[in-house]
């Protein structure tokens, strides 16, 4: 196993960590490139969202990971950095976000972190990851999001929590590589699931699916059961139903 050179470049300002790395990917850059920034003019969420962070409020970083080719969509690398995010709020904080399927770490239901990962073919495969985790006061979006700081009542700097999710990234990174490898970083991320054995809705494109989570595959997709039919997402938008919705159609 070749060990990670992690070579982070930092700016004050940024269109996109994600897109200055999918760029560099596309020109061929080694894996272990991260950048980092303090603030991004144009933060992207999926689907032409946007990510909205104050400057120097939050964990603004990308990824460029190199995977073999049989990893050929990002999701497992998506689960990568959100399990090592969270390792990392863990040891820093005593923070512990769950998981929700595909990109989200949330404390209490409000989103603390969004993961964006991106697959680039050519001119050699290549998954960017990046992640906004939010850390200080006004890092919150909107209503349904909260930072370290609300649940905490820490300033843990962006550079700091870095340092340890890159340490905590290494050895995912290393099992994204062997087939044994994914399959643990699988059942660590199902672990870490809050999605898993819930009711879901999921919205994919113009449909909609109502069913149980029953779990992710190898692949890292969303497996939910409807009437006795499962169906595997490698995308989509989830709602955790309420205990009492579940089996109303
Ligand atoms: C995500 O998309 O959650 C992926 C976010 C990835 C952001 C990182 S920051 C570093 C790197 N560079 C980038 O340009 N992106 C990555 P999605 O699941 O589509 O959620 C997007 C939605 O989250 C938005 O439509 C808002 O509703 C909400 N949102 C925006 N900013 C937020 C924040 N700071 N905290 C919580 N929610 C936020």
């Amino acid at each position: 196993m070749n060990p990670i050179v992690w070579r982070v470049e930092h700016f004050d300002e940024i269109n996109s960590t994600n897109t200055l790395v999918v760029a560099r990917a596309r020109e061929g850059a080694e894996e272990g490139l991260v950048a980092v920034a303090d603030f991004q003019t144009h933060g992207r969420g999926r689907l032409e969202r946007s990510w909205v962070a104050p400057p120097r409020t939050a964990l603004l970083c990308s990824v460029l990971l190199r995977p073999p080719t049989e990893v050929d969509e990002p999701q497992l690398g998506v689960a990568a950095i959100a399990l090592a995010a969270r390792a990392a709020l863990v040891r820093l904080c005593g923070v512990r976000p769950e998981l929700k399927w595909p990109n989200d770490l949330m404390v209490d239901d409000a989103k603390l972190a969004g993961v964006l990962g991106e697959y680039v073919s050519a001119p050699r495969a290549a998954v960017v990851v990046g992640i906004g985790v939010n850390l200080a006061a006004g890092a919150e979006h909107d209503s349904g999001a909260t930072s370290v700081w609300r649940e905490a009542g820490v300033n843990l700097e962006p550079l700091a929590v870095l340092d340890i999710m890159l340490e905590e990234l290494e050895p995912r990174r290393d099992q994204l590589n062997t087939t044994e490898g994914r399959e643990r970083l699988r059942d660590e991320y199902a672990q870490a699931l809050a999605t898993i054995g819930r009711g879901v809705r999921v919205r994919q494109f113009d449909t909609e699916v109502r069913g149980l989570a029953l779990g992710v595959d190898h692949r890292g997709r969303l497996l939910v059961e409807t009437a006795g039919v499962t169906t595997a997402f490698a995308s989509g938008d989830v709602v955790h139903l309420r205990h009492d919705e579940v089996d109303r159609p």
